[in-house]
Formats: C-alpha cells, structure tokens, sequence
C-alpha cells in the first residue's frame, strides 16, 4: 500500500497562469501641445513630470513610444482614458494597445 503511494505520478506539469500583456502605445500628432502630453501621461499613467517628459520627447521624435505594459483590460482602460482626455480638450492626441509577443 504505501508502494502504491509512493508511484502516483504527479499530475501534468502544474500551469502557472500568466495573463497576456498588452502594451499601451502613445502616438505622435502635429496638434496636441508637447506640455498637454506631459500632463496626460502624469495624470493617468502615474509618471513624475520627468518620466512623461522623457516619453513624450520619443513619441515625437520616432512617431510612437511605449508608455506601460498591463492586462488587456487595465490596458483598453487607461489607453481610452488618456485619448478621452485629449478628445475633451480637442486635441487628436491617441493612444493604442498592442499584445505583447
Ligand atoms: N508633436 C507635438 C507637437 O509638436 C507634441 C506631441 C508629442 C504630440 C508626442 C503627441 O504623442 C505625442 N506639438
């Protein structure tokens, strides 16, 4: 009996669950004052004025930066907040959500 213990095989590799990651994109416009940028980034991403600063000086010199990674949810939440702000100010500042490889 404790033979038979002793020989159960352990079940199929225990899985860890790790969600999918999305990336949360903000993308440069010709409109949208670099100082507005800054602030949206501060205010909904959590960042010191020097971090924004730093993100939105890459999304205007390259086109697109990566702002943060979060579950696809927290991702679209946040990514629509900030494009939300800008819309309210009427500037056609965007952000995107991309699936992280
Ligand atoms: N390009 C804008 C300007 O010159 C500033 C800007 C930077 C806008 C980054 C959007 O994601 C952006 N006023």
């Amino acid at each position: 009996m404790a033979d038979t213990v002793t020989h159960i095989k352990p079940k199929l590799s225990p899985k860890t669950e790790r969600p999918k990651m999305y990336k949360v994109i903000l993308l440069n416009d010709d409109f949208t004052p670099r100082d507005f940028v800054v602030k949206v980034l501060q205010g909904v991403f959590r960042m010191t004025e020097s971090q924004a600063n730093g993100v939105m000086l890459v999304a205007h010199q390259k086109g697109a930066c990566v702002v943060a990674v979060f579950t696809k949810e927290v991702a679209e939440m946040k990514a629509g907040e900030a494009t939300d702000t800008g819309r309210a100010w009427g500037f056609p500042l965007a952000f995107t959500t991309e699936r992280e490889d």
